[in-house]
């Protein structure tokens, strides 16, 4: 049995790759192997069924016999430490490339979804245009040494890993913002991760079931 990753029946973004089932399927399509989906209404991911899988009522899941694991780059890992292509081999090599893992998902991520908040849950308030350039710096704050520490490398260190992965799949979000592109290399770096085959595959893939869901192309 293929492993069985959740996913959104219909995508809030139109299927355009940026809820987070895209960076399982890209890790599971970096390593070749199969795996199912298992579509969820809202409602459907807020039931005891789903609460069981995944705490916090949200996808992506994974699933693979046994064992049922929610948290991306928990998922990630799992599947990069079963196959030899996204961890380098070199104990220390491997452990940067978990660090930057953690670094997508503790330091970078938190103030790109602060930018999501500020323009979707809080665009309505008072202050919410004051706010605004405040939570743009604090992407730039991390967004300037993250282009110093990639300076004209290809990757993040050496060959690519489990950590570019993440790193792209949480920069890419910030491309309709604009802010991405005051650092040319970062973007060059995130187009170089959207042109591997493997995150190709995913998106085609994302993208089918949602036209399948809503029962037309996008
Ligand atoms: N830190 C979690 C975040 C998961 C997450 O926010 N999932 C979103 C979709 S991309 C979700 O399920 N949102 C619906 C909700 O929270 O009710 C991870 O990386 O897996």
């Amino acid at each position: 049995m293929p492993p069985v990753i959740t996913a959104f029946e219909r995508s809030p973004d139109g299927g355009r790759g940026l809820a987070r089932d895209t960076r399982v399927r890209w890790a599971l399509e970096e390593t070749g192997q199969p795996y199912e989906v298992r579509h969820l209404s809202f409602e459907a991911m807020k039931q005891p069924t789903h609460l069981a899988r995944h705490p916090f009522g949200q996808i992506p899941t994974y699933e693979d016999g046994d064992l049922v694991l929610f948290e991306t780059g928990s998922i990630v890992l799992h599947i990069a430490e079963q196959h030899s292509v996204l961890l380098p081999q070199d104990t220390n090599a491997r452990a940067r490339a978990i660090t930057w893992m953690f670094a997508a998902t503790n330091t970078v991520e938190p103030p790109i979804l602060d930018l999501v908040t500020a323009r979707i849950i809080e665009r309505d308030k008072p202050w919410a245009e004051a706010r605004l350039p405040l939570v743009q710096d604090r992407i730039r704050d991390r967004l300037k040494p993250l282009s110093v520490r990639l300076g004209d490398g290809e990757w993040l260190d050496g060959a690519f890993s489990a950590g570019d992965l993440m790193m792209v799949s949480v920069l890419l979000r910030l491309r309709p913002s604009g802010l991405l592109d005051e650092f040319p290399s970062l973007a060059a770096y995130v187009a170089r991760g959207e042109a591997r085959p493997a995150y190709q595959r995913a998106y085609a893939a994302q993208k089918a079931d949602f036209e399948a869901a809503s029962g037309k192309s996008v």
